[in-house]
């Protein structure tokens, strides 16, 4: 039973309360593998699920009658959790009973929709709307997530968009280009917001994931198909990306390339993930990471391509490349980067071998720059206002 309730009636687990107590590198990453195995409801800000009950004690533990110290159910956000790996990853942490999974998505009844027909039972979830292509979406559902009163203690930032047979850039509602501006910016805005709530939070391990890929990093073989991922040297991500008095493209570039733009998204999130843990991990303890989940060649990345690719692209991955990876084992191995107790390090950009085994990998030259980190952090913080 899925409440549609209005903000003032809304009843989700509290904050600091205990809610239902349950209790590689190495040369081969060029091919992903390591070497052992070789429309937008833009009104209506939120639905709450019914919450699993909610007890007033404070702190990440609860005693039972045995005494036996029990962790308390853990909050998850995942943005872009309405389809593929994000739908996946929320079912599978859902199911577990030990998270809360928060579905930030921009379109209310997809979400709704595709959360039930996924199976995950009431009360495991709760959906929020989240237009990660307006800053102000992003600033309402940090305003409404706060107002639900539930703890942060994981923040995935999953949403992407891919356009690849687009000729002409569209654009965000603060007029960036819309790949980057979603991928990468809208991210950017959300996390450094909710790193205030991260912080707050009493649980053991408080992570901020934000999705990598492959095809981000040119030291692999996918990186390498045309055309490769390049942020260049920023000039267009320092004009705002608007296409009208400059490029719409991270490197300046005046022609528009919708699957380029999505790389250089992709290469943005790992760098940022990576500042973030630079900036923040040592103070805070929080964890840093980023992951390929592998190639979910069915998902709703590819909606805007041709029909031919979409019919051949996943017999290509499963037979061909072998990077094919299904969206429920794909969900699992987010599902791991959120909770697994083995998957504490930060900083990691996480892969996973063919026995679907997590490895730590190794990010491309320009995806490990820390000066480009550096001024992508500082140039996303003008284009979204923090600075
Ligand atoms: C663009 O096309 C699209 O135009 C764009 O819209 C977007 O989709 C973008 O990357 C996304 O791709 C790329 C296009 C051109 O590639 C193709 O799609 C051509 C397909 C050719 C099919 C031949 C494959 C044979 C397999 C048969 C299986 C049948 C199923 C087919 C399924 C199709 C799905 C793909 O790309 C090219 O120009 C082709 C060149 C490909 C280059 C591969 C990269 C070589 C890498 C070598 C790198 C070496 C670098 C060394 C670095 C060392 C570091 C240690
Ligand atoms: P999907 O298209 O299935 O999922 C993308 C999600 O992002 C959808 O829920 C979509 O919402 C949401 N989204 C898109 N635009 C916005 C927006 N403006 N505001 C809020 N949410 C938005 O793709 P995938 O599951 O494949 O992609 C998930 C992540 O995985 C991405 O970060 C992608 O880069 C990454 N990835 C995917 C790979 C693959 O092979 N598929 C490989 C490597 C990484 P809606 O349902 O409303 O469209
Ligand atoms: Mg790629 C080991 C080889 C490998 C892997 C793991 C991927 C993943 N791809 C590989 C190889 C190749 N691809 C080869 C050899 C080709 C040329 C035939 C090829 C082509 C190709 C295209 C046209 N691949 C693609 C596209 C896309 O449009 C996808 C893309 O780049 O989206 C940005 C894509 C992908 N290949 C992958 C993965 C994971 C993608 C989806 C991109 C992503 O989510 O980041």
């Amino acid at each position: 039973m899925a409440l549609q309730l209005a903000p003032s009636t809304l009843s989700v687990p509290k904050k600091g309360s205990t809610m239902g107590a349950v209790g590689v590198k190495d040369t081969a990453a060029f091919l992903g593998v390591s070497s052992k195995t070789k429309k937008t409801m833009a009104v209506r800000t939120q639905v709450a699920t019914a919450p699993t009950p909610v007890s007033t004690s404070p702190g990440s533990t609860t005693s039972s009658p045995g005494g036996k110290k029990t962790l308390r159910q853990g909050v998850v956000v995942i943005t872009g959790a309405s389809s593929g790996l994000g739908l996946a990853a929320a079912k599978a942490l859902a199911e577990t009973g030990k998270w809360h999974v928060v579905m930030a998505c921009r379109d209310f009844l997809k979400a709704s929709k595709a959360a039930k027909a996924a199976g995950m039972a009431n009360g495991s979830y709760t959906v929020m709307h989240l237009d990660l292509a307006s800053l102000d979406s992003v600033r309402q559902f940090v305003d409404a997530f706060r107002r639900a009163e539930m703890p942060l203690d994981v923040l995935v930032c999953n949403a992407a968009i891919y356009r690849p047979t687009a000729r002409t850039p569209t654009f965000t509602a603060d007029g960036h280009e819309m790949s980057v501006g979603v991928n990468h910016l809208g991210h950017f805005l959300l996390a450094r917001l909710m790193m205030e709530d991260l912080q707050k939070s009493d649980y053991p391990s408080r992570r901020l994931v934000i999705v990598g890929s492959i095809t981000g990093n040119v030291n692999t073989l996918a990186g390498n198909v045309p055309p490769k991922a390049n942020l260049g040297d920023l000039r267009g991500l320092a004009g705002g990306l608007t296409g009208a008095s400059g490029s719409a493209m991270i490197d300046g570039d005046e022609s528009f390339d919708g699957a380029k733009a999505y790389k250089d998204s992709k290469v943005c999130n790992m760098l940022t993930m990576q500042e973030f843990h630079r900036r923040y991990h040592e103070d805070t303890g929080i964890t840093f990471s980023s992951l390929y989940p592998g190639c979910i060649a069915t998902t709703g990345l590819f909606r805007e391509h041709i029909p031919l690719f979409r019919t051949l692209f996943p017999p290509f991955q499963r037979f061909v490349t072998k990077g094919f990876v299904s969206e429920a084992e794909s969900g699992k191995r987010l599902a791991q980067v959120v909770g697994e107790p083995s998957l504490t390090k930060s900083g990691v950009y996480w892969s996973w071998n063919k026995d679907s085994a997590s490895f730590e990998n190794q990010l491309s030259q320009e995806a490990s720059d820390p000066e480009k980190a550096r001024k992508v952090w500082e140039l996303s913080e003008k284009l979204v206002g923090l600075a």
